[in-house]
């Protein structure tokens, strides 16, 4: 088995890496790529990849990833890039002939007026949140691809749909990154510069699932090895698990040991309100898996930042 995981650089990719370093399998061969190797929106350069390390398996992770602000600003960008590295890791997993292909949508894509909880079922009802249309629709498209490529040539193409991710490897850069990346590295640099007060964007009033990285990775490598369909599956924490942004921006507070004030800029966006996620299809294929606590999760991923702020994505 030679596995190619796109997008291996990442926050998601160093957790896969990380997982399989620490428990490497005989006879499988993993590689972990970056955009340096080649960039996946450029189909030649893609096929070239793919033709170099005739993998039998990929898992597609490479994407143009941000949070709510950035979405908010690039919906043109998100659309096209995430529409063509799509496009092209499909294609030429299809003409090398690999035998399965998982993809990443996000909870973030299903419709912005959906019955709770959200379920696999409801990708294509209605339109995404207006904040992150063209991701949302890049994202889609993987799966209209993945029934397609199976229906027309019998492709074992699927995909898995996470909640928001954090952890170790992050983008940190508050311009472009997710939520808690981007307060951690605020809280840091307040905390650096003696900071009494530290600004949440937003009002804290919306409700988010977050999974830590090194679980996710072990759901993927699950997902790689057993899972069969072809239909996407849900990958999130229990839907009672769900917390406030402000229990968020507590949490990485009390990581960091931070006793200043928490102020709401509520002239910042809070983007969608909720996007509450049904792991019930999840929970049948593995009822026992157990996922790391958000406190402690949350704070070995400070410990991480605060020893690795230097080299981290910042
Ligand atoms: P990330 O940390 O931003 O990493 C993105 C990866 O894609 C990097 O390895 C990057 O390479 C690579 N990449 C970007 N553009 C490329 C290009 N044109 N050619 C080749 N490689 C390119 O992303 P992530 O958070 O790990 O996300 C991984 C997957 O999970 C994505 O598909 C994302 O949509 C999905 N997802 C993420 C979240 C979340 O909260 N983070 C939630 C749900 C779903 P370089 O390092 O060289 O730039
Ligand atoms: O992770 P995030 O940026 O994106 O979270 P989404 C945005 C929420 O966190 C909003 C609040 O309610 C913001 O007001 N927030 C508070 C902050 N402080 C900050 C901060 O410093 N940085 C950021 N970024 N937010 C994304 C989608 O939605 O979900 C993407 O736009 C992606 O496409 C991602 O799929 C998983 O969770 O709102």
């Amino acid at each position: 088995m030679i596995v190619l995981v796109t997008g291996g650089s990442g926050l998601v990719g160093s957790a896969i890496r990380e997982l399989i370093e620490s428990n490497p399998v005989e006879g499988e061969k993993w590689v972990f790529l970056s955009s340096k190797d080649a960039n996946l929106c450029n189909y030649e350069e893609t096929l070239q990849l793919f033709q170099k390390h005739k993998p039998t398996h990929v898992i597609h992770l490479a994407a143009m990833v941000g949070g709510l602000f950035q979405n908010m600003s690039h919906n043109l960008d998100f659309f096209k890039s995430n529409l063509d590295m799509n496009n092209n890791i499909l294609q030429a997993s299809f003409e090398c002939k690999v035998s399965k292909v998982v993809s990443c949508l996000s909870t973030c894509v299903f419709p912005d007026k959906v019955t709770y909880p959200i379920t696999e079922e409801m990708v294509h009802l209605g339109p995404p949140h207006p904040s992150n249309f063209g991701y949302s629709y890049a994202k889609r498209m993987i799966d209209v691809a993945n029934r397609a490529y199976h229906e027309q040539h019998g492709c074992q193409f699927t995909a898995v749909i996470p909640c928001n991710i954090f952890g170790p490897h992050d983008n940190f850069n508050p311009q472009s990154s997710h939520v808690i990346p981007g307060l951690m590295h605020r809280m840091y640099n307040t905390i650096q510069n003696g900071g009494e007060s530290f600004t949440v964007m937003g009002s804290g009033k919306p409700l988010r699932q977050f999974i830590y990285s090194k679980d996710l990775a072990r759901l993927f490598v699950w997902v790689l090895r057993e899972y069969q369909e072809i239909d996407p599956i849900i990958l999130s924490v229990d839907e009672s698990d769900e917390i406030t942004i402000k229990n968020a921006a507590e949490t990485i507070a009390s990581a960091f040991g931070y006793q200043g004030e928490l102020v709401f800029d509520t002239s910042k966006a809070d983007g969608q309100f909720k996007k509450t996620a049904s792991n019930g299809k999840l929970r049948k294929y593995c009822p026992d898996f157990k996922f790391t606590p958000f406190q402690q999760a949350v704070k070995e991923t400070v410990d991480w930042y605060k020893e690795n702020y230097h080299t981290a994505r910042n």
